[in-house]
């Protein structure tokens, strides 16, 4: 199945645009990751994930109508050849019915850019509610939710805060491949962003995921446990139990991480710093401080502990940037 023939079905006639929307989606960083698609012009994925959003850290995006396309990333416009313009528009062509609507597109990331965290999953999810502000269309948010994967997969989640599920699907069109939020507030739950470099990672993870699935000999383990562990995370965030929490994220974050250094050629994303600070999570641990590390398709490492370890941990890691990610929960 193609993208255009799922998104018409939901698409009126004849659009009649708003001459202005605004919309804004927040970050997530994955406690049950994501890696591997079983569709990937769909942005189908292996196995289904749960994340956490990032509260006010996102990306806020405005659609105008104007006489040509244009778009303007953090207040610097970009060029009709750049990369990232030819995305937007490509994902916005999607829902223009074949109509002459140019826009005036900006969008403006809140995440630090030196905290080098991705921003295609607040980025699509944005624009999706964006489009659908501006053009009128009044769709529902597991709708929006599976148009924002087409987009970018972990776009999916960042459509609600707090802890969000993207369920796995079966159906070929992947209309059952959509992101909910689960009903838990944790608001004691902290991230702590340990930036070890912001440069633009070399394997794209598109890349490192289509590189794992089809040379990784230890993938076919993967799907099996992240099933597993989105049914124990589920229960520990239910029980609010932090202990179980953590430890499961941490395993399945590494064990995430063996299937992409077990690829041909290896696809690791790790510096020597971020062993090292692996290392310092873990030697806090074993002086009695509540602290877990996870990892995604970059060197930075992300910590999760309580709030009343907050000031402990920070005397560790002062260069953490600490997330309360359920001091935000509705999205404006
Ligand atoms: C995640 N990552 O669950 C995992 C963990 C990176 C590591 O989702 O190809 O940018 O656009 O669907 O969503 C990053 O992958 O990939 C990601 P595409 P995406 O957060």
């Amino acid at each position: 199945m193609n993208q255009q023939a799922i998104i018409d079905r939901y698409l009126p006639a004849t659009l009649s645009p708003a001459a202005k929307a605004t919309a804004f989606a927040p970050s997530n960083i994955a406690l049950c990751k994501y890696w591997g698609k079983r569709d990937a012009a769909l942005n189908l994925p292996t196995n289904a994930s749960l994340s956490v959003s990032l509260g006010e850290l996102g990306t806020t995006t405005t659609l105008q109508l104007a006489a040509a396309n244009s778009l303007s990333l953090n207040g610097v416009t970009l060029s009709k050849e750049d990369m990232f313009f030819k995305k937007v528009f490509a994902f916005v062509e999607l829902f223009r019915r074949g109509q002459d609507i140019p826009l005036a597109i900006e969008t403006v990331n809140t995440i630090p850019t030196a905290a080098g965290l991705a921003s295609s999953a607040s980025g699509f999810a944005a624009l999706t509610l964006a489009i659908n502000a501006c053009f009128s269309l009044n769709l529902p948010l597991p709708v929006l939710s599976a148009f924002a994967r087409m987009g970018s997969g972990s776009a999916s989640r960042s459509l609600y805060h707090g802890f969000v599920e993207w369920h796995k699907g079966e159906q070929a069109d992947g209309m059952d491949s959509f992101a909910e939020p689960l009903a838990t507030q944790w608001p004691a739950f902290r991230i702590g962003i340990v930036t070890v470099s912001a440069t633009a990672k070399k394997i794209q993870s598109r890349e490192g995921m289509n590189r794992t699935v089809s040379t990784s000999q230890l993938y076919e383990k993967w799907p099996v446990q992240a099933a597993n562990d989105l049914i124990t995370l589920k229960k520990a965030i239910a029980a609010q139990d932090f202990s179980i929490l953590g430890e499961t994220a941490e395993h399945n974050a590494l064990s995430m991480h063996a299937t992409m250094i077990s690829a041909w050629p290896p696809v690791l994303y790790w510096q020597p710093e971020s062993v090292a600070v692996m290392q310092r999570v873990w030697d806090c641990r074993q002086n009695g401080l509540e602290v877990y590390l996870t990892m995604d398709a970059g060197p930075n490492v992300k910590l999760l502990f309580l709030q009343d370890q907050e000031a402990s941990i920070k005397a560790k890691f002062p260069d953490m940037t600490v997330i309360a990610p359920f001091s935000v929960t509705s999205i404006p």
